[in-house]
C-alpha cells in the first residue's frame, strides 16, 4: 500500500490550533498524522502529555471523541468501547493513543491483556522516551546514556524493546514508524485499519522541551534516529518482520550515519563518554540482531 500525497493533504483536521502542546512538540505531529488517517475514530488517553495538550473544557482541540482515563485503564476501557460499537453495528476505530510511559510501563497488564485476547483496537505509543509530562522522569523507553530529572548521570540501563514483547502476542500487526517521515507513518495507519484484532503502532516522537534539543529540528531527528540506526523501521504481520524501505540499507551498519551525529543535537546526552556510546551502539546493534531473527 502507497498513499497518495493528495489524500494527506485532504486529511481532516484532529488538532485544533490553540493547543498546548509546545512548539516543535513530536507528539502533536504524530497525532495529527496517525488520527487524521482513520474512519471514525474514537481515541482512549491515558495520563500523559496528550491528556494535557488537547486544552480545558470548553475550548477542546481534539476534534474527534476523545476519552481520557487512568493509566492502566487504557486498553481495557478501549476494549469495552470496541466491543459496544460492534454491537451496534457502528463502523467506527478505537484507538489507545498513549505516551512509553502508559505502554512499556504502567499500562503494560493491561495492554497485554487486551492483546491477548485480540481486542479489535490500534494501540498506538508514541514514544519520547521518558515521562515528559510529569516532568522528565525516566520509564523504561529512555535510553542509556539519557539525562532525565530521575537520571542525573545519564540513565545507565539500555531501552526495553517493547516491540519485542508485544510480538510474543502474535497480534496481527506492528509496525514503528517516525514522525521525520509522515508518509511512511501514515500508509502504515491505513493498512493497520484495514486490519482486524489487535494492532501495534510505536512512533518514535522527539520531545523538544524534555530532551533540550532545538524545535526547529523535530523533523530532523525524526530523521536521524532512523538514519544512525537508533531507531528501525518496519513492520510484522503475523509474527514475520519487514525492514521498511526508509530503514532497509541501515541493516548493514556501515551504511549509518555515526549516532553521535543524531547524540549532539540534544542536550539530553551532552554529558556522555565515548565508553557510554559505544554501550548505547552495542545495545542499537543487539535490537538490530534480534529483529532480524524475525526476518
Ligand atoms: C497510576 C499513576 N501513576 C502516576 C501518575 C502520574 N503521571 C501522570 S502522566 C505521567 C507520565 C506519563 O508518561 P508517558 O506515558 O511517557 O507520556 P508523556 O508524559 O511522555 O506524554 C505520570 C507519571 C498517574 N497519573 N497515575
Ligand atoms: S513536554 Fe514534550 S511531549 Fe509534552 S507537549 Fe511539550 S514537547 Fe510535547
Amino acid at each position: 500500500m502507497n498513499v497518495k500525497i493528495p489524500e494527506m493533504m485532504n486529511r481532516p483536521e484532529v488538532l485544533l490550533r490553540g493547543n498546548f502542546a509546545c512548539a516543535g512538540c513530536g507528539l502533536s505531529i504524530a497525532y495529527k498524522t496517525a488520527i487524521s488517517a482513520l474512519n471514525r475514530p474514537i481515541v482512549v488517553i491515558p495520563a500523559c502529555c496528550a491528556s494535557v495538550i488537547q486544552s480545558l473544557h470548553p475550548n477542546v482541540t481534539y476534534n474527534v471523541p476523545t476519552l481520557n482515563i487512568a493509566f492502566a485503564a487504557h486498553a481495557s476501557a478501549a476494549s469495552g468501547i470496541a466491543r459496544a460499537k460492534k454491537m451496534r453495528g457502528e463502523d467506527t476505530t478505537t484507538v489507545v493513543w498513549s505516551g512509553d510511559g502508559g505502554t512499556y510501563d504502567i499500562g503494560l497488564a493491561t495492554w497485554s491483556g487486551a492483546a491477548e485476547r485480540n481486542e479489535n483496537i490500534i494501540h498506538f505509543c508514541y514514544d519520547n522516551g521518558f515521562y515528559s509530562n510529569t516532568g522528565a522522569q525516566r520509564s523504561s523507553a529512555t535510553p542509556r546514556g539519557a539525562v532525565t530529572t530521575t537520571t542525573p548521570g545519564g540513565k545507565r540501563e539500555k531501552r526495553k524493546s517493547v516491540v519485542r514483547i508485544m510480538a510474543a502476542h502474535d497480534i496481527p500487526y506492528i509496525a514503528t514508524a517516525s514522525i521525520g517521515y509522515p508518509r511512511d507513518l501514515y500508509t502504515k495507519v491505513k493498512k493497520a485499519s484495514l486490519i482486524e484484532g489487535y494492532r501495534f503502532i510505536l512512533i518514535d516522537a522527539p520531545c523538544p522541551t524534555g530532551w533540550n534539543s532545538d524545535p526547529a529540528i523535530t523533523p530532523e531527528l525524526g530523521e536521524l534516529s532512523v538514519k544512525t540506526g537508533f531507531f528501525p523501521l518496519y513492520e510484522i504481520e503475523e509474527g514475520k518482520l519487514t525492514f521498511s524501505k526508509r530503514s532497509i540499507r541501515y541493516k548493514d551498519p556501515a551504511n549509518r550515519l555515526p549516532v553521535e551525529n543524531y547524540l549532539e543535537k540534544q542536550g539530553r546526552f551532552k554529558s556522555m563518554t565515548s565508553d557510554q556510546i559505544k554501550l548505547l551502539t552495542d545495545d542499537l546493534q543487539h535490537e538490530w540482531d534480534m529483529l532480524s531473527r524475525l526476518e
